[in-house]
């Protein structure tokens, strides 16, 4: 089928023709209308810093999500099927109740989905609302982006919804603004992210990774350094980000750091929720927030009553302005350290943009990699001992540079070789690394890859 044809059969390919029938034995023979592609990312430099208003530099990778879809009569009715149905339940669901708050109950994959419906309504306007009352859909669903693994597999998938729904709606919308409302609907399960994952899935390039900077969203392409490869690989721990409070815990320590500064410098620290507007406000370089830090943050963890007494407010205050619900039982805050992680990131993204930009050399990207990689694990806290092991036999076996990417506490790094000697690395590592675990019945191949920058999101019509 021309499907298969015009997203081609590499291995790293989704199978759309099972897709297709599935959906067929799924929903009463029906063919699909159409299709929606949304790649999976790695981020090569600046992490951790997309929530708090600095720039990041990823690519989109091969692997994707797949929802094949059909508009029906079935007023207002979603119907959700996933190819792995061992794995992931059938959904029915009203699309007029799905709510924020039951949302924001339970990470379980059809919530993820229903987020990027929800985004797509609210995306349109009453008369467009009263238009398409009567539609509803089939969505079959399919991916091969390593899930809960700092891919960003999650993104695909609401992006993919929201995209399919407006698709069916016949809606229009440019890539900035799909990415926007994507970025903003995920957090309707929970996380409270800074919209890289979303804006590098709908905007990527094949052949490009992209700076990416908001406020406003913006992306611009770049070359990378032919003489080299980038390499994926699993640490084999997983972590969804939305089943613990650790990534909001780090998104709230930013936003604290950002008003406790603020505070001591006599602004209206209510009003600086990330450490980017704080920077704006006060007018410094890099290098002087990273001043800053060390002069008005203390290394020790802050409880929440030093930061009510620090910001005059009570702790039901502070819950209400700067915390999220699943982070006001938290007891202890690093302001300094999570600070210091993010201008330093911040000033690392800008230096690797300028090298690739002016030809710089493997070697000094490689370094900054490394760098990112050490204040990840050592400020920022959210690497894991199995990752850890990972990049120090990357290490060994040759990398310019590695580091976690995406969000950490596991997942997968991504490493910077020389093109002719991937292969090497590729086999120094499956054979000190994956040649030592169970590997959970998935091909090696799956767990490390070369990745070369894909393109973004695509439709496909069946004629
Ligand atoms: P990631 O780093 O991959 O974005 P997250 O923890 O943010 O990890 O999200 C992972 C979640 O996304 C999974 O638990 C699952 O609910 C959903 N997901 C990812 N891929 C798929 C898929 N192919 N089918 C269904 N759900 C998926
Ligand atoms: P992953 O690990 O892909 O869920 C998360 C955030 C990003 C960014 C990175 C860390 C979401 C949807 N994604 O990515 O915005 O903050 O961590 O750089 O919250
Ligand atoms: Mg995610």
């Amino acid at each position: 089928m021309e499907v298969d044809y015009i997203w081609g059969t590499s291995s790293n390919n989704v199978p759309v023709q099972k897709l297709e029938q599935h959906f067929r034995e799924k929903f009463q023979s029906c063919q699909p209308e159409y299709y929606v592609k949304v790649p999976g990312r790695v981020n090569l430099i600046g992490e951790h810093v997309d929530y708090c208003g600095y720039s990041v530099f990823p690519m989109a990778i091969d692997q994707c999500i797949v929802v094949a879809a059909k508009r029906t009569n079935d007023r207002q009715t979603v119907r959700l099927t996933n190819l792995n149905s061992d794995r992931y339940e059938n959904v029915s669901q009203n699309i007029a109740d799905i709510s924020a708050d039951s949302l924001g109950k339970s990470p379980c994959w059809s919530n993820y989905f229903l987020c990027g419906v929800k985004g797509a309504r609210e995306y349109i306007n009453e008369s467009q609302l009263k238009a398409v009352e009567n539609i509803g859909f089939f969505f079959a669903v399919t991916g091969n982006i390593p899930e809960s693994s700092g891919l960003s597999s999650s993104s695909a998938l609401v992006t993919a919804a929201a995209m399919a729904t407006l698709v069916g709606y016949g809606v229009q919308i440019d890539r900035l603004q799909l990415a926007e409302i994507s970025a903003k609907c995920e957090r309707y399960i929970g996380t409270a992210g800074g919209g890289m994952d979303q804006a590098i899935a709908v905007n990527a390039k094949q052949g490009y990774a992209a700076r990416i900077s908001f406020h406003p969203l913006a992306v611009k392409q770049y070359r990378l350094p032919s003489n080299t490869k980038f390499i994926v690989a699993q640490s084999l721990a997983v972590k969804n980000k939305a089943a613990s409070n650790d990534f909001n815990t780090r998104v709230v320590e930013c936003r604290l750091a950002s008003q406790v500064i603020a505070k001591r410098l006599g602004f209206d620290w209510k009003q600086m929720t990330v450490l980017a507007a704080l920077q704006k406000r006060s007018g410094s370089s890099h290098d002087q927030m990273i001043e800053l830090v060390h002069r008005h943050l203390h290394v020790d963890g802050y409880t929440k009553k030093e930061v009510c007494e620090i910001l005059s407010v009570s702790e039901d205050e502070l819950n209400k302005l700067s915390l999220t619900p699943n982070t006001m039982n938290v007891t202890e805050f690093f302001l300094h350290q999570r600070a210091l992680h993010v201008f330093e990131e911040a000033k690392r993204t800008e230096r690797f943009c300028e090298l690739c930009e002016n030809s710089g050399t493997a070697s000094e990207l490689g370094r900054l990699m490394n760098d990112s990689h050490s204040s990840l694990r050592d400020l920022y806290q959210c690497s894991h001992p199995d990752l850890e092991q990972l990049i120090e036999i990357c290490k060994r076996g040759g990398a310019y540079g590695c580091k976690l990417t995406g969000a950490g506490w596991g997942g997968c790094v991504v490493v910077m070789v020389s093109s002719e000697g991937a292969d090497d690395f590729v086999k120094f590592v499956k054979d000190e690394f994956y040649a030592k675990r169970t590997t959970c019945g998935k091909s090696v191949d799956q767990l490390i890859f070369a990745t070369n920058p894909s393109e973004g999101a695509c439709m496909y019509a069946t004629p």
